[in-house]
């Protein structure tokens, strides 16, 4: 039992993102959001632990988070930041790396190649950023 620490230790430095605990996240959606559900298992099987809370007043939500024009579905909370809709974790990542000043990111609506919709076509998604001040033309974040 005393050489367990130490082996995973040995693991940790290996492989450390293996071994990062699960990035807590908090995810509104409404009860009866079939995608959503979808979403929260893709970012549960990507290194983060969803806590989903069901909201009926998912508007009041989407005024709370100032998404504004952009809005999705579901509204998610990482790392201070707002991941409006079906994001793939690589703009996540980015996002959480690159640590913009801004409010967040979206996937608007609900495209089809996004991830819980259907079948991700690389390069196909545009990642749009929630801008401080929301612009009038939407800026591109990234594209997945
Ligand atoms: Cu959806």
């Amino acid at each position: 039992m005393k050489r367990l620490p130490r082996l995973l230790f040995a693991l940790a430095v290996i492989s450390p993102q293996v071994f990062a605990a699960a990035m807590p996240v908090t995810l509104y959606k409404s009860p009866t959001c079939g995608c959503c559900e979808a979403y929260v298992s893709y970012l549960n099987s990507n290194g983060f632990k969803v806590n989903a809370i069901n909201r009926n007043d998912m508007d009041t939500v989407k005024t709370q988070y100032k998404v504004g024009k952009l809005e999705s579905c579901h509204t998610t909370l990482i790392g201070g930041y707002v991941v409006e809709g079906h994001v793939p974790v690589a703009a996540i990542r980015k996002l959480l790396r690159d640590k913009p000043d801004i409010v967040g990111i979206s996937a608007p609506g609900m495209p089809a190649n996004s991830p819980g919709m259907g079948e991700m076509k690389p390069g196909t998604l545009t990642i749009y950023a929630l801008t401080r001040q929301q612009s009038a033309k939407p800026v591109v974040f990234s594209v997945e």
